[in-house]
């Protein structure tokens, strides 16, 4: 909820900043990659990797941010997505994060964020996005049907995040497309990958699945390819790794 708030105040910031019309405006002018999901239906465990500096679990994850640097480390690794936060107050992001990396890799971005209306999806193709973020805890029905139409209609493709089995259901009945399973309960902050391969079984197989959050070891990757998963996102493995290339290839094995 307190992340529900503060991302509404930023938004009114922004939109007092920029207007919609003039964000729709460069949104439907630029050329974006598209052809995240058609990825996706290749057979095999892809890899999206996430570029961020702090969690509101973990804090601060790393000190030195260079996140063009980063993300050309990813491309190298031949990632099928880079996931880039751009929430300021708990994840430390930023938009211009999302709009370089976009210029500086021909990677698919997802933009990593709370998304709460219609004027944040405009936002995130216009800044170079691919792929968004829709959390079914934090959206109606009506929310997450009308944003994901909206995205697709730009070009984009939505990721609808679930992580407990009602809303896994809402998930599928908006339509999604692709479902990421988060494995972080948001409340207590532990990680669950049990629950996470017990919810894929709830979603049929014309729905690519995502397995989110807390994935470390080689173990946990295959035990994620083995539950028939069709990718994995990982984000504070990576910041943290020294030879990040290196722990990408060993992962897509
Ligand atoms: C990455 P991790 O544990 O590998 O750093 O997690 C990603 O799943 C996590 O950042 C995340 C997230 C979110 C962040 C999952 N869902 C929603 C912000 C908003």
């Amino acid at each position: 909820d307190d992340l529900v708030d503060a991302t509404n105040k930023r938004i009114k910031d922004h939109e007092s900043r920029i207007p919609l019309k003039e964000l729709q405006t460069t949104a439907k002018n630029l050329k974006t990659i598209s052809g995240f999901k058609t990825t996706l239906e290749n057979p095999g465990l892809h890899v999206i990797a996430e570029i961020k500096q702090a969690s509101p679990s973990k804090g601060i994850i790393v000190e030195d941010f260079p996140y063009l640097q980063i993300a050309r480390e990813y491309r190298n690794a031949k990632v099928d997505a880079i996931s880039v936060l751009t929430e300021p107050h708990y994840f430390h992001g930023k938009l211009t994060y999302l709009r370089e990396v976009s210029e500086h890799v021909p990677t698919p971005v997802l933009r990593k964020d709370f998304t709460i209306n219609e004027y944040m999806i405009y936002e995130a193709k216009a800044n170079g996005a691919s792929v968004i973020l829709l959390i079914v805890a934090i959206l109606s029905d009506q929310q997450l049907e009308q944003y994901r139409n909206l995205a697709e209609s730009l070009g984009m493709d939505a990721i609808v995040e679930a992580h407990d089995e009602s809303e896994v259901h809402r998930a599928i009945k908006s339509g999604a497309k692709i479902i990421g399973i988060n494995n972080r309960n948001l409340k207590n902050f532990t990680v669950n990958f049990k629950n996470s391969i017990h919810l894929k079984k709830l979603i049929p197989n014309n729905i690519l699945t995502i397995s989110e959050s807390g994935i470390k070891t080689q173990k946990d990757v295959d035990e994620l390819r083995d539950a028939g998963f069709n990718a994995i996102l990982v984000g504070e493995t990576l910041m943290r790794s020294t030879n990040k290339e290196q722990l990408i290839r060993q992962f897509k094995k």
